[in-house]
């Protein structure tokens, strides 16, 4: 959330409160207890407790920490192309990767989401938005890798996604920008907005066994930009919470233009409703393009489809799906506590905490209690769904998680801190300096029925000097505190990879013993593999040359090729033949103008190769994978278009003597 360092003038603009420009606090170096250390020690060889997933806001990526140490053991690369692990340069991946933009290998990715059963996380799947191009991505924590990304239509700036019901029925997507929907002419004056701009709510369907997921319909809402949401859960499970701003409907200088009024709004949204009238054919078919891109474990590839419509539901004209229901002063975070009844909206420029009730906001809604309307959406007035208000708390309220034990923890971006305090008796507790200015924060659950309090995770959105410098860009860091006594206490600093929004955390049990260990060579069906080296093979198919290749320790099959010509497209379908756990094989050429394949046992990938010249080039496995890893090459003679060498290769032979087949 960069975009809320506050400048001058919107400082000017508000007035009320003066330091927004939040300050550290001296003494950090002191504040961590002596048996701190201990907390946070797990011992060489020693598991983790926690898996910690962060979101890597402007890298695209995904991250796995392990909890308490903090140890980095994996990022997940999502929407962003990864050399590291071939992700997006790679045959099979690049399908992944696409929109109905073209390939977009890059992408703005802040919030992670945990599948859930009964409400509790179940270490199934790891779900994560993508900002920019509006997109959902879902993660399989059996191989840790993204199986799936779904586009959105009518959108702009997926921010507010992708939160899930209890049962993981749907994961949503509130569009952060409003914008004219796709089926209509959007060449329009943008000082329009008022007219032409659109709000749209997605609720995305997702499949209980396989996790596949499907758009299932649109809400179309009022423009605004959806910052943040929850599911309701218990009592309020069916119902969905947004935070909205810009609620002025300004579209420049927001930062004064969408901080004129005094409240802004939060939205309920009664989805089993929606799905009533969906059922009752009260949706629309609106024609709008996006693309699902799905990765296939058995033949090792992604495909990618175009899809044409979506089913809308208008808010404004089924009166009794959206309510709005004022929040003080751009409202940032929404959470929902374990037991569904209290909903906590954090104003970013407030200076308390109002605390909704879903009870009350129930019976407003029974009793038409109701403040007029905002473009055509019932207003339930602010005093009949508020619960209270916690007086006091910090300056700069962003999210709050939850303890399962009746107390709350929220962050606050400009005084730096987080505040821990009662649900129920809306009283401050305990705060703790952040030393930073905080963002998101993460308790393992903090956002289901059943939290593990042990651990609360803050992670920062504007850089401070937690560590050694690194040029102009210091590291982004997130910090481990100790929740399970009274008082709040900080054990350890971590750096982060990208910027850090949501993150979630998980018992390990619920996902170490799960792991994909390896592919079954039997099994895949990759269109190209070779399932033993008696299989691997060359292939031309006009100026296409498939290579069939194998790799297994320590070479590869076949390790010498001739007869390659200049405006050759080479293709190396790679298969590991291995099949023990944790023993990838990685391929790389000179010249490639891509990246390294990194291959898991019993795989298939395939690298594309254009040679720009004349020569021998080698190629080798990047992996160390045995102590004749550095042995594990080969080369590849390019001759030039319209030579004589005929195409041979060969494995353990000093001179080729297998012809290539010529289809
Ligand atoms: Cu960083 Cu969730 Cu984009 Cu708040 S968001 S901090
Ligand atoms: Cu195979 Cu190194």
């Amino acid at each position: 959330m960069k975009q809320i360092k506050l400048s001058y003038m919107a400082v000017m603009a508000l007035g009320a409160l003066t330091v927004f420009q939040a300050c550290k606090p001296k003494n950090s170096k002191s504040a961590v207890g002596a048996d701190a250390a201990a907390k946070a020690y797990v011992a060489p060889g020693e598991y983790d407790s926690y898996y910690n997933f962060v979101s890597g806001g402007f890298s695209g990526q995904m991250s796995a920490y392990g909890l308490p140490s903090g140890r980095l053991l994996r990022v997940i690369p999502v929407f962003s192309v990864d050399p590291e692990k071939g992700w997006g340069y790679n045959e099979e991946t690049k399908p992944m990767l696409n929109t109905s933009h073209g390939f977009v290998p890059w992408d703005d990715l802040h919030h992670t989401e945990l599948s859930q059963t009964n409400g509790e996380t179940d270490g199934r799947w790891v779900f994560g938005n993508a900002n920019n191009t509006p997109r959902v991505a879902r993660i399989d924590l059996k191989t840790f890798r993204t199986a799936e990304i779904i586009e959105l239509p009518n959108s702009a700036g997926n921010h507010s996604s992708p939160f899930i019901t209890e049962n993981t029925e749907y994961v949503v997507a509130g569009t952060r920008f409003s914008v004219p929907p796709d089926d209509v002419n959007g060449d329009v004056a943008i000082n329009t907005y008022k007219q032409n701009f659109k709000g749209y709510i997605s609720f995305i369907g997702v499949d209980k066994t396989s996790g596949k997921m499907d758009l299932s319909f649109q809400i179309e809402c009022p423009g605004v930009n959806f910052d943040l949401s929850h599911a309701g859960k218990g009592k309020s499970h069916g119902w969905f919470f947004f935070s909205c701003y810009n609620t002025e409907q300004a579209s420049t200088l927001l930062e004064v233009n969408a901080s004129q009024k005094d409240k802004d709004f939060i939205m309920a949204v009664n989805w089993k409703k929606a799905e009533e009238y969906l059922k009752a054919g009260k949706a629309r078919k609106v024609m709008a393009k996006y693309v699902h891109n799905v990765y296939n474990e058995s033949t090792h590839s992604a495909t990618s489809e175009m899809k044409n419509e979506v089913m809308v539901l208008s808010a404004k004209e089924l009166k009794d799906i959206c309510y709005m229901i004022p929040c003080p002063k751009s409202p940032h975070g929404c959470d929902v506590d374990p037991s569904g009844e209290y909903i906590v909206g954090s104003g970013k420029l407030a200076a308390l905490i109002p605390v909704f009730s879903f009870d009350k906001i129930i019976s407003a809604i029974g009793k038409k209690d109701f403040a007029g309307e905002y473009d055509g959406i019932p207003v339930i007035k602010y005093e009949s769904a508020l619960y209270g208000e916690v007086k006091k708390p910090g300056l700069g309220p962003l999210h709050t998680e939850f303890d399962g034990n009746g107390n709350a923890y929220t962050s606050f971006f400009v005084s730096s801190e987080v505040v821990k305090w009662n649900i129920k008796d809306l009283k401050v507790l305990d705060r703790i300096s952040t030393y930073y200015s905080v963002g998101h924060l993460c308790i393992p659950g903090g956002d289901s029925k059943k939290p593990s309090p042990k651990y609360l995770i803050a992670y920062n959105k504007i850089t401070k000097d937690r560590y050694l410098p690194t040029g102009p860009e210091l590291s982004q860091s997130a910090q481990l505190i100790d929740i399970s006594g009274d008082k709040m206490q900080m054990i350890l600093d971590f750096p982060t990879i990208g910027e850090p929004h949501y993150a979630q955390g998980i018992p390990a049990e619920k996902i170490k013993d799960n792991q994909v260990k390896i592919f079954k060579i039997d099994e895949n069906k990759h269109p190209y593999v070779a399932k033993g080296e008696a299989e691997s093979k060359v292939v031309r198919e006009g100026n296409k040359v498939h290579v069939y290749m194998t790799s297994i320790r320590s070479h590869f099959s076949p390790d010498n090729i001739e007869g390659i010509k200049m405006g050759d497209e080479v293709y190396f379908h790679v298969t590991n033949l291995e099949q023990d756990w944790d023993v990838p094989h990685g391929f790389a050429v000179k010249g490639a103008l891509n990246a390294e394949l990194l291959i898991m046992p019993g795989e298939t990938q395939t690298l594309k190769w254009v040679p720009d010249r004349v020569g021998i080039f080698p190629m080798y496995c990047t992996d160390f994978c045995s102590a004749l890893h550095q042995e594990m090459q080969g080369y590849i003679r390019v001759s030039p278009a319209g030579s004589t060498v005929p195409l041979t290769f060969s494995t353990g032979k000093a001179i080729p003597e297998a012809t290539a087949a010529t289809k």
